[in-house]
């Protein structure tokens, strides 16, 4: 009996010895943070004035990628984030023969949140996520986004009337109307977000990691943000779009970003010289606001890592942080009574200050040159990423999904509500958060409305519309100012081949082919059919 009773707890103590001296990495948390419309250069960390602490620090404590893109726009960059495909083979925000991250973490023991802007047609409580608050839409107003209430004007609205669609948990609202006087957008999604990192540290849920995606509306328009913030920059934008530029390219060769042997485009040529604008106290104002949500949503960010620490979390969670698509030309001006900032108001940043928030690139949101697809990407994860790094080694959101399924050891789904799920696209990450080198993209694609790319190592095809292709050298040239297209013809054409056979492959709709050069066409001007 003895014996019989001794040789266990032997085996057992060996046992739980061994497993001492060598624990299972436990899984990660995962928090994938998305701002909306922000262009490159508008962290500090990426050579912004606008104060953003805590992403800055983030990113000092972690690691800061150079070269990584999304699609140019908030419903397709959304699409491809949740499934690691192109947006075109999910049918963008229709999210067909896809799973999205949450559905493949959840079966491998994830709990899945999500706070802030969804932008596709289902909800995430359909599509994985355990709990959800948030705009299912695509833009709203962050102080009001539904019905005018006793006392406050009119809230500004893209079209009069209109009720976004919202959120809470499954049930749709049109028109979230908030009971707090003082609510604001960004500060409830993070509410939200820190309700729910409290909810997967409860008893019956805390043996489980978490995966929460918190999406923000900020700093996409329109431009509204709380006073106090707002007054922390007046008047510091009196030097000009030009100046800005200027300054944030300088601060960007300074920290190692960009090359200083790339070229910097000039002012885009829809914007004036700074020297000419009229009522320039009205444009100080459109980016002090524009800054001021910037700002707030460092704020909330800041908000949330207090409470992870708190919860004793933030040793082993990987953070991500990144934008949809750069700086918004678009002028969206519904109340050019009303100036900028309030409830009352709906009203665009604009062109020349979009111009500087995508510094040191060209074009814009809706474009696939680099100023619509660059966005910053930072990653955190004390347990997982040596701090102070920096990549310039090229990924694409389509990468995010199969990062967080390497990293969670969770299997790529092979069907998903009924519908056989295409094969992933993005590549992981994981080998970059290490420090090594990825064997990376052999080809990267994009498409939106009109505007059209494919990179190769080094090689950037982009065109937009009937217009020819453009060729650039990455490497020599980020800010695409030297088109190579008449230089290097046969490359040019053969990259134009690989684009058309990746749109066969993804199904993009016939209107949008036909209008596209055919490969070749470069050499003769020609246009095809
Ligand atoms: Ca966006």
């Amino acid at each position: 009996m003895k014996l019989a009773s001794i040789f266990p707890c032997l085996f057992a103590a060996a046992f739980s010895a061994t497993a001492q001296a060598e624990p299972a990495a436990p899984r990660p948390n995962i928090i994938l943070i998305m701002a909306d419309d922000m262009g490159y250069s508008d962290l500090g960390c990426y050579g912004g004035e606008i104060r953003t602490p805590n992403l800055d620090n983030l990113a000092r404590r972690g690691i800061q990628f150079t070269q990584f893109y999304n699609n140019a726009k908030c419903a397709p960059t959304r699409a491809s984030l949740l499934t690691g495909l192109y947006s075109q083979q999910t049918g963008s925000n229709v999210l067909r023969n896809c799973a999205t991250i949450a559905e493949a973490l959840g079966p491998a023991g994830y709990n899945c949140y999500m706070a802030g802007k969804w932008h596709q047609q289902q909800l995430p409580t359909d599509r994985g996520f355990l709990r959800y608050f948030g705009l299912a839409d695509g833009a709203c107003n962050y102080f009001n986004p539904g019905a005018q209430r006793p006392g406050e004007p009119v809230p500004g609205r893209k079209s009069p009337g209109e009720m976004r669609r919202w959120s809470i948990d499954g049930q749709e609202i049109h028109g979230y109307t908030p009971d707090d006087p003082n609510f604001y957008t960004t500060d409830a999604f993070t509410d939200y977000a820190i309700s729910y990192l409290e909810d997967s540290q409860t008893p019956e849920k805390a043996g489980k990691p978490f995966f929460l995606y918190l999406a923000y509306t900020a700093p996409h328009y329109p431009l509204q943000a709380p006073e106090e913030d707002i007054a922390r920059y007046r008047g510091k934008y009196m030097i000009g779009w030009d100046e800005l530029r200027a300054q944030r390219r300088a601060r960007q060769v300074e920290m190692g970003l960009i090359d200083p042997a790339w070229a910097f485009p000039d002012r885009d040529e829809k914007s004036m010289p700074w020297s000419q604008a009229d009522d320039k106290e009205e444009w100080d104002l459109k980016m002090a606001v524009y800054a001021a949500m910037v700002d707030r949503m460092d704020q909330n960010i800041g908000r949330l890592l207090a409470r992870l620490r708190e919860l004793g979390q933030e040793q082993n969670t990987l953070i991500f942080f990144l934008a949809d698509n750069g700086g918004c030309a678009e002028n969206v001006n519904r109340t050019p009574d009303i100036p900028p900032g309030t409830l009352a108001s709906y009203r665009t940043v604009d062109l020349p200050w979009a111009n500087a928030s995508n510094t040191p690139f060209r074009k814009f949101k809706s474009w696939n040159h680099e100023g619509g697809i660059s966005t910053p990407l930072i990653a955190c994860w004390p347990d997982g990423i040596e701090p102070g790094g920096q990549t310039d080694q090229v990924g694409h959101i389509i990468d995010i999904m199969p990062t967080c399924l390497e990293l969670a050891g969770a299997e790529y789904p092979a069907e998903m509500n009924g519908e056989a799920v295409l094969p992933i696209e993005g590549k992981s990450l994981a080998p970059v958060l290490r420090g090594e080198i990825r064997e990376g993209h052999e080809w990267l694609f994009w498409q939106h409305g009109e505007s059209r790319a494919a990179r190769q190592g080094q090689w950037k095809l982009v065109g937009y519309g009937a217009q020819a292709w453009e060729l650039y050298d990455m490497k020599a040239d980020r800010g695409e100012t030297n088109n190579l297209a008449s230089a290097d013809p046969d490359r040019t054409e053969a990259m134009a081949r690989k684009w058309f056979e990746w749109a066969k492959r993804c199904n993009l709709s016939k209107k949008t082919v036909e209008m596209v050069p055919t490969p070749g066409a470069s050499r003769s001007g020609e246009i095809a059919n």
